[in-house]
């Protein structure tokens, strides 16, 4: 279980990072999808992901600390960043910077909504993001919004589309359902990075 978590920073790329060179883990997902939400059932706090909330929306990637041993990184969404060209180019440069100039990124985060299922957008992205050479894990958010009976069938349609065998999670941060087992995975890069720490 996460015990602690901080805000620490915003930042438009991957300059100005912490260059303390703990490990990375970057969520994306559109506008709504539950990226706040997901770190505030992650971190068990209320507000945390809001910490950073500008009015006005300036697109910043804003960066958790967890446990003083990884930072969950909470980007704007990607529906929101198109309302304008200007704001699609701002925000694809931003992201672009962040992943190649971040050495410590060490896995993405792609959030869809269970209900909705994944978007064009969201296959625009999962596509763009397949060729980097960082592991990509799929959640599949707001899964409390589909009755249980009708689970299993649209599970079945996420998982078709996402066909490179990346892992799936089914969670809903209002039922807390499947938030322990994503935070094992969070925690699994700690240990990871933890121990091969100490080999280098
Ligand atoms: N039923 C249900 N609603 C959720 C869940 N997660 C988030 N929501 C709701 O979805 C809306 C958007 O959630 P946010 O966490 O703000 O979404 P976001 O991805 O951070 O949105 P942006 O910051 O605008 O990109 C809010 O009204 C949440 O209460 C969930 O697991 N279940
Ligand atoms: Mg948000």
């Amino acid at each position: 279980m996460i015990k602690n978590a901080e805000f620490i920073t915003s930042v438009v790329g991957g300059d100005n990072l912490p260059n303390d060179n703990l490990p990375h883990i970057l969520l994306l997902g559109r506008s709504n999808v539950g990226k706040s939400s997901l770190i505030n059932a992650l971190t068990n706090r209320k507000n945390l992901a809001r910490v950073s909330a500008t009015p006005g929306k300036t697109i910043t990637l804003n960066l958790f600390l967890l446990d003083k041993s990884l930072y969950l990184v909470d980007a704007p969404g990607y529906g929101y960043a198109r309302r304008s060209k200007t704001q699609t180019a701002t925000f694809l440069k931003m992201i672009t910077s962040f992943i190649e100039k971040n050495h410590n990124l060490k896995q993405i985060f792609l959030l869809i909504d269970f209900k909705v299922g994944p978007t064009l957008d969201d296959l625009e992205i999962y596509r763009n993001l397949l060729p980097l050479d960082i592991p990509l894990v799929i959640v599949a958010t707001k899964y409390d919004k589909i009755p249980t009976t009708r689970r299993q069938k649209q599970r079945k349609v996420i998982e078709s589309l996402y066909t490179q065998g990346q892992k799936i999670y089914y969670t809903s941060s209002e039922d807390k359902i499947n938030i322990d087992h994503l935070s094992l995975e969070i925690e699994n890069i700690y240990f990871k990075e933890g121990t091969q720490n100490e080999n280098e």
